[in-house]
């Protein structure tokens, strides 16, 4: 005999239910390396665990539940299914980043702790781009309104193997419908492939803000090696990117974006390294169409290249027509940039951002080791217009003060000072001088002095009697030699 659940537990429950639906938001908890606890996401002590805790936290997430992730890696299943992905529905934000025990996101350092969702299903990515064939096609999917991605890295989406054009569009995130509202803050999308939109796929949204986020190093075979923005609906403001890194992706058509028929926004952006290979322009940022706005403001674009190497200042952005309503370009520094694209917009540099180290200690773009911060000196510094941040920008990609005045540049931009800088990294007062070359001749003739004093006292001692050079300096010297 079986009995029915009683109507006062059945409406508790609906109660409960409505009760979590009307902003009675849970958190539940990710920890990839706990392997005790109930297993629940309740706690950070039962936190969901392993690879696919990250999944199970979406599955039993309703909406407006925050889901809190440590570092680590999570992949869309544990099987081998490629069609699976994390999916972002109606109100859901994900923050990465966590160490476990956290109280607030605040405590989070985003940087020791690398939360990763990846698409690598059998862990045998290698450099190049090889052993995809394992790999989910789109590691996320937006397929709700008002989610939030906040301090993760997505890696490792192979979309070039969707079912058909659409499903090949996107590897590393992709957005199931337009008019979403969605913000990343601090996320990384590298290492992803697709036909379009290597490392993403992005919509029309009025509210879409991606911010202090890199995207670097995605692959696409046709358009938008890092981002696609593609024939969506005319007239709505687009994706908006500010304070991001767009660096070493390539694209058929369009390195960095490619954006065809709509509206999307670059505030305060590096664009450099990318590459379009089979297009002579656009390396950096490509638009296409009969219908384009392309807003681009405070950003560097720099060593970007098209098709042959070409890197002129058309490599760097390109849009189908010189006409308003194609693109405003803003204060914004444009390699080799030409009178024509100067005419875009107004306040814009060729001169040299002069970044710390663009392709970092192993010369190639967008492996992660690069410092695209400014030296002093740049003529990016002090040279944006403060009205393009809209009031919504205080700080810069690495969380310092956006607003900076540097004294020894003459400020070239606009606003009340402190003038911001282009590009995602703002100079601070307490940076690393630029040493000049009195320095340098200085320092040489300093440590020449102490060198041959030091030679000078060792020999005086040695000839003495007073030292005796250890054993181990002649076997160091020997392997040295090996
Ligand atoms: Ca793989
Ligand atoms: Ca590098
Ligand atoms: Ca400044
Ligand atoms: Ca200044």
């Amino acid at each position: 005999m079986t009995r029915s659940i009683p109507t006062y537990i059945l409406m508790t429950l609906a109660l409960l239910h409505l009760l979590a639906a009307d902003g009675y938001a849970a958190t539940l908890f990710v920890d990839a390396d706990l392997a005790t606890g109930a297993n629940d996401g309740s706690t950070w002590n039962d936190a969901f665990q392993g690879e696919s805790g990250v999944q199970a936290a979406l599955a039993a997430a309703l909406s407006g539940d925050q889901i809190w992730v440590t570092g680590g890696t999570y992949k869309p299943t544990a099987g081998t299914d490629r069609s699976l992905s994390f999916n972002l529905t109606t109100d859901i934000s994900m923050y990465g980043g966590f160490s476990g025990g956290e109280a607030s996101p605040v405590e989070r350092d985003i940087a020791a702790n690398e939360t990763t969702l990846s698409g690598d299903l059998l862990g045998n990515d290698g450099p190049g781009f090889t052993n995809r064939t394992d790999n989910s096609i789109h590691v996320v999917r937006i397929s709700g309104n008002t989610t939030r991605l906040d301090g993760v890295t997505i890696c490792g989406g192979n979309a070039r193997d969707g079912v058909d054009v659409f499903d090949r569009q996107g590897g590393g995130l992709r957005f199931e419908s337009t008019l979403l509202t969605f913000e990343m803050d601090r996320c990384r999308i590298v290492d992803n492939e697709a036909d379009d939109g290597g490392g993403m796929l992005v919509m029309n949204s009025p509210t879409m803000r991606i911010v202090n986020s890199v995207i670097a190093n995605n692959h696409a075979s046709a358009r938008g090696g890092g981002i696609a923005s593609l024939n969506l609906t005319v007239g709505v403001a687009g994706a908006r990117f500010i304070n991001c890194l767009i660096s070493g992706n390539v694209g058929g058509f369009g390195g960095g974006l490619q954006v065809e028929d709509t509206s999307i926004e670059f505030i305060n952006c590096t664009v450099v390294s990318n590459q379009s290979t089979d297009f002579i322009d656009g390396g950096g940022l490509l638009g296409f169409g009969t219908v384009l706005d392309l807003k681009v403001s405070n950003c560097i674009l720099w060593n970007n290249t098209g098709m042959g190497g070409n890197m002129n200042d058309l490599a760097q952005i390109r849009t189908p027509q010189v006409a308003a309503g194609f693109l405003m370009l803003n204060n914004t520094c444009v390699q080799n940039l030409s009178a024509t694209l100067d005419s875009f917009g107004s306040n814009n540099t060729g001169g040299d951002p002069l970044f710390q180290d663009m392709l970092g200690p192993d010369a190639i773009a967008g492996t992660g080791d690069e410092n695209l911060r400014l030296m002093s000196g740049s003529s990016s510094v002090d040279s944006g217009d403060n009205q393009y941040t809209n009031g919504e920008v205080t700080l810069d990609f690495d969380g310092l003060p956006r607003f900076v005045d540097d004294p020894n540049t003459v400020d070239t931009g606009l606003g009340t000072p402190p003038i911001v800088d282009m590009g995602a990294y703002e100079l601070q007062q307490d940076a690393e001088p630029v040493p000049t070359v009195g320095f340098w001749a200085n320092l040489a003739f300093i440590l020449t002095l102490l060198i041959t004093g030091t030679i000078f006292l060792q020999r005086s001692a040695y000839k003495a009697g007073a030292i005796h050079q250890p054993a181990e300096y002649h076997s160091k010297r020997t392997s040295d030699r090996q």
